[in-house]
């Protein structure tokens, strides 16, 4: 018994969501077996109470851990004041194109708003059923086609 993505809305939904995520920038292009993988564990790791959905809630829990990894200086904002001295590149080369990407009032200063927004609105498409949740069996089958696939 499959339940796979039912319509191409929710493929749709899904990519918003995984390239939300932070997924598909980058170095997801260069690996994307590595990218798969991360994706796998990160989403397994996200879901708190291991029932195999992923509820909003450990959704945007997931969300918060990231931008606050991201936030280095915990001042609500994501920006350049937040890259290590001694990390500078790495750490602009990985959070600049989120930056860039998602900063929708352009002030160069990446928000959890701004920065959970798409994301959130790509749970949403892909939670079909409107339970508020989604299968992670379901995603990560989608996401192995993805790559079984290829590119396109
Ligand atoms: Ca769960
Ligand atoms: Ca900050
Ligand atoms: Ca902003």
């Amino acid at each position: 018994m499959k339940s796979l993505l039912k319509s191409a809305a929710n493929a749709a939904g899904l990519m918003a969501l995984l390239s939300g995520m932070g997924f598909m920038a980058n170095r997801a292009y260069a690996e994307p077996a590595g990218a798969a993988n991360r994706m796998a564990e990160s989403l397994q790791s996200a879901d708190t109470n291991k029932d195999g959905l992923l509820t909003e809630a450990e959704f945007t829990a997931m969300l918060q851990d990231r931008f606050s990894r991201m936030d280095r200086n915990r001042d609500q904002q994501v920006n350049s004041k937040d890259a290590p001295r001694l990390a500078q590149q790495q750490f602009m080369s990985r959070v600049g194109p989120v930056i860039a990407e998602r900063d929708s009032n352009k002030d160069g200063n990446l928000t959890y708003a701004e920065f959970s927004a798409r994301p959130i609105q790509g749970f949403r498409a892909a939670d079909t059923d409107g339970r508020g949740t989604v299968e992670i069996n379901a995603l990560l089958a989608a996401i192995n086609e993805k790559s079984a696939t290829g590119s396109n």
